[in-house]
């Protein structure tokens, strides 16, 4: 009998079907092979609109990886974008020479040269691939990448939905140098806006030229098709550089199931998600009656309409759709603290190693972003033996958020602004709110030994310094 255990969750119920063990068998013959080939493309997302820019094998998003959990995957990695890059598997526990950080865990790939990338598939769940030597991501070297579980509650139709923006590359260097005049364009009642002060500069914002879902401009671009009964499942990738997203399918709730790929203990139902930069969700629906509906982003621009894609039952694409307004006020957003439920206090833990960051930015050098006052490379690395249990905690002193991210491992979200989560949420990028906004991670160091990087994925800021290490020792 087919159960419906995500629906749960609008009633405060349990997850009905539990996930069953990983079948060995069921992976025994994945092995995915492909050639990745970085190289100028003219970008189209409508008719109307071509950007002169990088794309791996010739499409933004890069193509959809996928492979069954545990499965091989061969990467043979081509470079003739006319600049060095390399790729990183974001969310992957993988071998540290393979995480593609150029210069700490290979050479950066010169232009003509090769790479081949070889790991095992771990763990399941939506993540995704992007090159990591400066701006190559910025400019469209990314895709998703799904690593399916064998035995996971099946769905009727999934869509993966990537979130993209071309990026205006000459107000991302006047961002990096902090003398932007780009204007924000979060919804105007969104935590972003509302965290803007009187005098606040805004000189580190990105201009974006074209707003994009899987590489289109809304209306260009086809329908994701669905059937009255669907229960449909979205994988959704922010792959904006710098902004947070948020994301609404109008006339639906959407009931959020994995965070970065990585199963929620309990599945929270909400009108809009919340995506921070390299954040992904997975969120589910069920289609109730015939319709068209639009899955759309909240933009405060005059171009925020092209970040949509009609989601239509048969016949009624061609219908006028319903869609969905761009304020926040009175609807339900997706929140760590949501999704994690409050608790009395955070449960006892030994921590072998801790550290404390204070992120902010330069005060006296305009678009350098700091970590404990120092900026890449001289913040200190934090030294880790495999086994240790680590305890991170952010504070952030800046105007704007940041979305933290670590290489080759998760870490458990145990807390955001002072409040113990119940249920931790596990994760791989999470946001420090600004304005001395903090968050504490918790993870046991048992990846594979090696450096890896730890930094804020909004492009400009980690480009501008904010990164670090942890560093495993013997
Ligand atoms: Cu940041």
């Amino acid at each position: 009998m087919q159960r419906r255990p995500f629906l749960a969750a609008g009633t405060g119920g349990l997850l009905v079907a539990a996930v069953a063990p990983f079948d060995a068998r069921a992976a025994e013959n994945g092995v995915l092979e492909r050639t990745i080939h970085a190289a100028p493309y003219a970008f189209s997302p409508s008719a109307n609109a071509s950007f002169s820019t990088l794309a791996y094998n010739g499409s933004i998003p890069g193509p959809l990886l996928r492979v069954v959990r545990g499965g091989k995957v061969r990467v043979n990695f081509r470079n003739d974008a006319g600049r060095p890059g390399t790729i990183h598997w974001h969310g992957f526990i993988l071998p540290n020479d393979m995480d593609g950080v150029p210069g700490i865990t290979q050479a950066a790939v010169p232009n003509g040269g090769s790479f081949q990338y070889a790991f095992n598939a771990e763990p399941a769940g939506t993540r995704w691939y992007h090159d990591h030597d400066g701006a190559g991501d910025v400019r469209g070297l990314f895709g998703a990448f799904v690593v399916d579980e064998p035995h996971e509650e099946h769905a009727d139709k999934e869509f993966v939905v990537v979130l993209h923006d071309v990026a205006d590359m000459k107000s991302f260097r006047a961002a990096m140098q902090g003398r932007s005049d780009a204007p924000m364009t979060d919804p105007m009642d969104s935590a972003e806006m509302l965290a803007m002060r009187p005098g606040d500069a805004m000189n580190d914002e990105v201009a974006y030229l074209a707003h994009c879902i899987n590489g289109r401009s809304y209306p260009s671009g086809a329908p994701l098709s669905v059937n009255v009964g669907d229960r449909v499942r979205l994988r959704i990738l922010n792959a904006n550089p710098t902004e947070t997203r948020y994301l609404r399918l109008a006339g639906h709730r959407l009931t959020v199931t994995h965070t970065d790929g990585n199963r929620l203990e309990v599945p929270v139902a909400v009108d809009a998600l919340r995506l921070g930069v390299a954040e992904r969700l997975d969120a589910w629906f069920e289609v109730r009656k015939p319709g068209a509906w639009l899955l759309q982003t909240l933009l405060s621009t005059p171009t925020a309409y092209q970040q949509a894609v009609l989601v239509a039952t048969p016949g009624m694409e061609q219908s006028s759709p319903m869609g969905v307004s761009s304020m926040l006020d009175g609807i339900e957003s997706f929140t760590y603290l949501g999704a994690g439920g409050r608790a009395a206090a955070l449960p006892p833990y030994r921590a072998d190693r801790t550290a404390h960051y204070i992120l902010d930015k330069d005060p006296h050098v305009p678009g350098r972003w700091t970590m404990n006052g120092k900026s890449w490379p001289h913040v200190p690395p934090l030294l880790v033996k495999r086994g240790d249990k680590v305890e991170i905690t952010f504070e952030n002193r800046s105007d704007m958020e940041h979305p933290m991210h670590l290489h080759g491992h998760r870490f458990a979200l145990v807390s955001t602004n002072g409040t113990p989560f119940a249920r931790p949420l596990l994760k791989d990028t999470a946001l420090v709110a600004p304005w001395k906004g903090t968050m504490t991670w918790r993870f046991v160091a048992d990846a594979y030994p090696g450096t890896w990087l730890m930094h804020c994925h909004n492009a400009v800021h980690m480009m501008g310094g904010m990164m670090t290490e942890v560093r495993y020792v013997a």
